[in-house]
C-alpha cells in the first residue's frame, strides 16, 4: 500500500513535471541538436531492463560528446505500459520506453507472435531468431504503428504462481490468474481451463493480497522484484511464454533525428542488449536462488506434452496468422 502511494505520489509528480517541461526538450547549439529524451521503465531501478536502458544512456552520451541525453525514468513512475506506449505512439510526453512485447500486440498485431504458448524450445531458439533478419524485422514494423524498435531484451520465460496449490495442470482450473493486456494469452488462460483478468503490472501484488486473483505469471525477476513470491507462494515451471523485451522509441521523434543521430541511438541500443543479458543472467540466478529460500513451493513439469495438447487450439487459431514465422523458428536450433 505504501509502496502504491509513494508510485502514485511520484508518477504525479512526473505528470506536473512532464506537463510543465513539455516533451523532448531540443535546442540548437551551433547546428547540432541537443535534446533530453525520456526512457520509461515499468520495472525498479536494479532490474536487468534497467541495466540495460541505463547501458543505452551512457552510450549515447558518450557517443554523442552529451548532447543527446536520455533520462531513464525506472519503477512505473511514467505510468503503466499501456499508457506510455500509447505516449510513445503519439508523440506524447514519453519518447522512449523498455516494454513488454506481450503489451505491444494491441497496437501492432504482428507482436502477437511472442505470446504464443511453447513457441521456441529453449532460450537459444528464441534468439536465434530474436538475432535473425526475421526477428530485426519486426522491430522496424513497428514503424507501421508510428513506433519504431531498437533491440530485444533477454526476458526468460514466464510460468504460472498461485495462492492455491499449483502442482499440476489440474489445479489451474477456475483459478483467477492476472495476465498482461494480450488476447492470445487471454485464450491460452482459458484453454488451460482458467479465468484470466486484464490488469496492469504495478496493481497484481495488492490483488494477489487481498485475494482479488488467485494467481499471476511472470518470469522468475518478476516474480522475485514484484514480491509476488511472499503471496502466492505456488510456482509450477511450465515456461509457457518467452516474451522478449523491447526497447522502443516514438517514430515522431525517430524521424527528427539526423542519419548521423539515428546510427549512434540503434548502435547504442544494439550494445546495450549484452549488459541487459549478462544482468538477466545473474538477476535470475539470485532470484532463484532467494525463491528457494523462502521456502515457496517449487514444481518442475514432467508432462509438458499435456500443456502443450491443451494450448494446441491457441495456436491453430491465433498461430495461424503466424505461420510463416512459426515454420520458420522451427528450422533453427
Ligand atoms: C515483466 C515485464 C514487464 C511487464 C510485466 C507484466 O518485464 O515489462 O509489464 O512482466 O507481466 O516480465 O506485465
Amino acid at each position: 500500500m505504501k509502496r502504491k502511494l509513494s508510485v502514485l505520489i511520484l508518477s504525479l509528480l512526473c505528470a506536473v513535471l512532464l506537463t510543465a517541461c513539455g516533451t523532448t526538450t531540443e535546442k540548437s547549439s551551433g547546428g547540432a541538436t541537443e535534446m533530453t529524451i525520456r526512457l520509461a521503465d515499468i520495472q525498479p531501478g536494479d532490474y536487468p531492463t534497467v541495466d540495460g536502458d541505463k547501458k543505452f544512456a551512457e552510450l549515447v552520451k558518450e557517443k554523442t560528446n552529451g548532447r543527446i541525453n536520455i533520462e531513464v525514468y525506472p519503477g512505473g513512475t511514467l505510468g503503466d505500459e499501456n499508457s506510455v506506449v500509447s505516449q510513445v505512439q503519439s508523440g506524447g510526453t514519453v519518447d522512449m520506453t523498455r516494454v513488454s512485447s506481450a503489451a505491444l500486440a494491441s497496437f501492432n498485431p504482428k507482436m502477437g507472435l511472442f505470446a504464443l504458448p511453447y513457441l521456441f524450445k529453449d532460450l537459444n531458439q528464441e534468439w536465434a531468431f530474436l538475432n535473425s533478419a526475421k526477428g530485426q524485422e519486426m522491430l522496424k514494423d513497428l514503424q507501421s504503428s508510428n513506433m519504431m524498435g531498437l533491440a530485444y531484451y533477454d526476458s526468460g520465460a514466464r510460468s504460472f504462481y498461485s495462492r492455491k496449490p499449483l502442482t499440476k495442470l489440474a489445479d489451474l482450473q477456475g483459478q483467477k490468474i492476472r495476465v498482461q493486456q494480450s488476447a492470445i494469452t487471454l485464450d491460452m488462460v482459458t484453454a488451460l481451463g482458467a479465468n484470466p483478468i486484464v490488469m496492469p503490472y504495478g496493481d497484481v501484488f495488492g490483488a494477489l493480497q487481498t485475494g482479488t486473483i488467485d494467481a499471476a505469471e511472470n518470469n522468475m525477476p518478476s516474480f522475485d522484484s514484484a514480491s509476488h513470491y511472499t503471496v502466492a507462494t505456488n510456482l509450477i515451471l511450465d515456461g509457457h511464454q518467452r516474451v522478449p523485451e523491447v526497447l522502443l522509441i516514438s517514430l515522431t521523434l525517430w524521424n527528427k533525428l539526423s542519419p548521423d543521430d539515428q546510427k549512434i541511438l540503434q548502435e547504442a541500443a544494439t550494445a546495450s542488449v549484452d549488459t541487459e543479458r549478462d544482468a538477466w543472467d545473474k538477476y535470475d540466478e539470485k532470484s532463484t536462488a532467494k525463491i528457494k529460500a523462502a521456502g515457496v513451493t517449487i514444481t518442475s513439469v514432467d508432462n509438458i506434452a499435456d500443456w502443450q495438447a491443451a494450448v494446441k487450439p491457441v495456436l491453430e487459431k491465433d498461430g495461424a496468422q503466424f505461420k510463416d514465422l512459426i515454420d520458420y523458428i522451427h528450422t533453427l536450433n
